[in-house]
């Protein structure tokens, strides 16, 4: 559980079209030159590849994760996180149910997002590896976001007395971050406030030095 929060520290969620011209590999590498602690590749939202383009690119990605130790989460797509051996696999509330995911994933990673305390509950019951709660602040990122739930509702997952490792998700900045952190998160995962930064390691290495991480050797 330790291990687990200590991976949410700086969670990269990326897939290609969140990295306008750049190529998604470049991006990513940047992030973890920066010292991102575990990668997500999502994959979603227009001109979002599929078929063969968006296992290649899955592999790719996964390769400079598995180098530097990084863990490689798949979103949504448990048979994709199968066939390339990643690490785990995050999902949402309409992907199927928890239970039987958890059970094709043995042995792996498997995160939830959740947007309350009786989701945060269930998804305790059914052994997730961490919970994602968002949106925390207004995003352009998602279309289909639910309403925004800002931090309070980490602190009333934590309230609740849940101690799963949790993440805050959804329109976080570095100016942000604290906020977030303050109630009770064990990390940030960010999109643009990477992806679209015109140096990705640098906005990496902000928010690693913010935390007070920058110096800790590498989960
Ligand atoms: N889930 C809830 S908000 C969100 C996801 C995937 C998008 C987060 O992107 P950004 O750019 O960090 O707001
Ligand atoms: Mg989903």
């Amino acid at each position: 559980m330790n291990k687990m929060k200590d991976y949410l520290r700086l969670y990269l969620v990326m897939g290609s079209p969140n990295c306008q011209e750049r190529d998604p590999v470049e991006v990513l590498q940047e992030a973890i030159d920066g010292g991102i602690t575990l990668f997500q590749y999502r994959e979603k939202g227009e001109h979002a590849l599929t078929g063969e383009e968006k296992i290649r690119l899955g592999k790719a990605l996964m390769n400079r994760c598995q180098e530097a130790n990084i863990p490689f989460i798949v979103n949504d797509d448990v048979e994709l996180a199968l066939s390339l051996g990643a690490d785990g696999v995050h999902i949402g509330q309409d992907d199927g149910t928890i239970s039987d995911v958890r059970e094709r994933m043995t042995g792996k990673l498997v995160g939830v997002s959740v947007h309350n305390v009786a989701e945060a509950l269930e998804a305790v019951a059914q052994g997730v590896d961490y919970i994602g709660v968002g949106p925390m602040f207004f995003t352009n990122t998602k279309v289909d976001i639910q309403e925004v739930q800002g931090p309070r509702v980490i602190r009333e997952i934590r309230e609740a007395g849940i101690l799963l490792p949790i993440v805050g998700i959804g329109g976080i900045t570095l100016a942000k971050a604290p906020s977030v952190l303050e109630v009770g998160a064990d990390g940030v995962a960010v999109i643009s406030a990477i992806t679209h930064a015109e140096s990705p390691m640098k906005a990496a290495r902000a928010f690693r030095f913010q935390h007070g991480m920058a110096d800790s050797k590498r989960v």
